[in-house]
């Protein structure tokens, strides 16, 4: 498959080390991937569904212990601790390399070995990378077959060199125990074990994506966040994008994917969807931020997605999806989840493969996680700049988080660098996307908390550096909040399609067309600068959730610079005099 020479030594050792009975190389061909369905369709590692109602569709159950990413067993291997920072685990290289060398030893006797040739980004693009992972798994060839570009392109892209990441996948008995996902940022090399669920195995997304390019990007000068890309046309024809962060689980595909309400539609304003949770982004040649998808599908969330809150995502998994842990309706061979529609099927299988009837069963058919692999292609709404590999220019970054109760509807920053500070102060309850407590409100600095591969200080202080570079040309930097709860416990703000009108206002003030109030937190609409037209949402109500209440705040700041702390000397001063200047306006 190629002569390269960093790529045959590798391959060699880690052969050595797990032992394949055999390893075949994913070229990218249909006539290979189709096999290798075949093939999980005959152990049972996946079912195929129905040909007619889902093309091409295939359902697969991870083990009951190996259904999120495991934060508590993700660690940064870099050589000094201090360069993982307080908010990674940390090992030390060489005994993490020793232990995981330890599992690995041996465990594809009787397996294949799958070499996986990938690349985030158009391949050939200026901003793609290159991979290579070795997996045990046919499920992770076919979910990576979906998620990036694969197969002879990458190769021959790649030719000589050796600036590509490597990544070894062993499933070994999918022990909870002994799994590990280990980041050696400094040896562009990944090595995960004892896992077969997405984020913890398709190593080209959270592994490659965020956190070795979140440290390729610091060195190099350039971005790689946790965040959508959509651009939004107007009823000129012209398309502005913007670039999102929020924690996992919070909607982002939902945003990327949004349809228009009626009003707007009529108007002529559409959206396109460039990515749904990762964005690389580079200073272009001229001096604006432009940004990719690294990916080329969507592993979403199932449950929740339907007809009202993402068409776009539903229509996208009718074809070519791999579905993972979600319900099996053995009646006609389809999959179902919570929040699809309110018919459950009662003849079928739960994500655990037990019998279920969801017309009477107390419990849940699908796992709150459950997720769906589908390819970019398929969305209705994909943006034709999907595969240009220049990427798109950016007009606004947002941050935003699920709070029910401080952070109001939106806001903007002062500036770039009082934006940093909003998104290094972002919080969120979390949610099922990891293990762990759910409904908890945790700090998440740019939705990037577990996706950071080096010291967040580190981070916080490129994100200023980037700001300087940009100048006057930088996005500017915005704050949502769609989640605020009433005291009934009921969200205010209608959410999905809606969402496109806080995000006409973000583009007015990129635009300097709306005004705002400024408060002490930053600028935020006046009420009667939200279009609620054709919506049941009154002006006093809208008021309600762009409130800034002191009281809230101060406590919030208390909050941030408990925070801060953590970061110690690495904290840089720009943020320091930013909290500082946010509790004298409170004040
Ligand atoms: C994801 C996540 O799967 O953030 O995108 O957990
Ligand atoms: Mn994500």
């Amino acid at each position: 498959m190629t002569q390269n020479q960093s790529v045959l030594e590798w391959m060699e050792k880690m052969k050595e080390l797990v032992c394949p009975d055999r390893v075949i190389w994913i070229d990218g061909t249909q006539e290979q991937l189709e096999s290798l369905r075949a093939e999980a369709c005959k152990t049972g590692e996946m079912i195929k569904l129905n040909e007619e109602k889902l093309p091409g569709c295939y359902l697969h159950r991870t083990a009951v212990n190996d259904v999120a990413r495991v934060e508590g067993r993700t660690f940064i291997c870099s050589r000094s601790e201090e360069d993982a920072g307080p908010t990674n685990h940390w090992m030390e290289p060489s005994k993490a390399y020793e232990m995981l060398y330890g599992i690995a030893k041996n465990s594809y006797r009787g397996r294949t070995m799958y070499v996986i040739p990938y690349s985030m980004g158009p391949v050939g693009s200026p901003f793609a990378k290159i991979g290579i992972e070795l997996t045990d798994s046919i499920y992770v060839v076919l979910n990576m077959s979906i998620m990036t570009r694969v197969g002879n392109e990458v190769v021959k892209t790649l030719g000589n060199s050796s600036d590509w990441v490597r990544g070894l996948h062993c499933k070994c008995e999918i022990d909870e125990e002994k799994r590990y996902i280990c980041h050696f940022p400094e040896d562009n090399t990944i090595i995960s074990v004892n896992s077969g669920y997405g984020g913890n195995v398709l190593l080209g997304k959270k592994c490659f994506a965020l956190r070795i390019a979140s440290f390729l990007g610091k060195n190099e000068g350039w971005m790689a966040e946790h965040m959508l890309i959509l651009g939004i046309q107007n009823p000129l024809g012209e398309i502005k994008y913007v670039a999102a962060a929020f924690p996992s689980a919070c909607g982002k595909t939902n945003l990327a994917m949004l349809i228009p309400p009626e009003f707007y539609r009529q108007k002529g304003y559409k959206i396109w969807t460039v990515g749904d949770d990762i964005a690389w982004m580079r200073i272009g040649p001229d001096g604006r931020l432009w940004a990719i998808n690294p990916e080329n599908g969507f592993f979403g969330v199932a449950p929740g997605t339907n007809v009202k809150s993402n068409p776009n995502a539903l229509a996208t998994t009718k074809s070519g999806t791999i579905f993972t842990n979600v319900v099996h309706n053995l009646d006609d061979n389809t999959v179902w989840w919570e929040g699809l529609d309110h018919n459950p099927p009662k003849n079928a299988v739960d994500w655990k493969g037990r019998p279920w009837d969801g017309t009477s069963s107390k419990e849940k058919g699908a796992h709150p996680n459950s997720r769906f692999t589908a390819p970019a292609k398929n969305c209705p709404c994909i943006s034709p700049e999907f595969e240009n590999g220049r990427g798109v220019p950016i007009s606004a970054i947002i941050f935003g988080g699920r709070r029910a109760r401080t952070t109001p509807l939106v806001y903007q920053s002062r500036d770039w660098n009082n934006g940093v500070f909003v998104g290094s102060i972002m919080a969120s309850e979390t949610t099922a996307a990891a293990t762990g407590a759910v409904g908890v409100v945790r700090r998440d600095p740019m939705a990037m908390l577990p996706f950071c591969g080096y010291h967040m200080g580190d981070y916080f202080k490129h994100w200023i550096d980037m700001g300087e570079r940009l100048g006057d040309k930088a996005p500017k930097i915005f704050n949502v909040n769609w989640f605020r709860l009433d005291d009934e416990g009921h969200f205010i703000w209608p959410g999905f399609g809606d969402n496109l009108r806080v995000l006409e206002w973000i583009l007015q003030r990129c635009e300097g067309k709306a005004d705002a109030v400024d408060t002490p937190i930053g600028f935020v609409p006046k009420a009667d600068d939200i279009n609620l037209s054709g919506l049941d949402l009154t002006v006093d109500t809208l008021k309600t959730i762009l409130n800034v209440d002191s009281a809230d705040w101060a406590k919030e700041a208390d909050g941030i610079e408990e925070f801060y702390q953590k970061f110690g000397d690495k904290l840089p001063k720009e943020l320091k005099a930013e909290l500082k200047k946010l509790k004298e306006k409170l004040a």
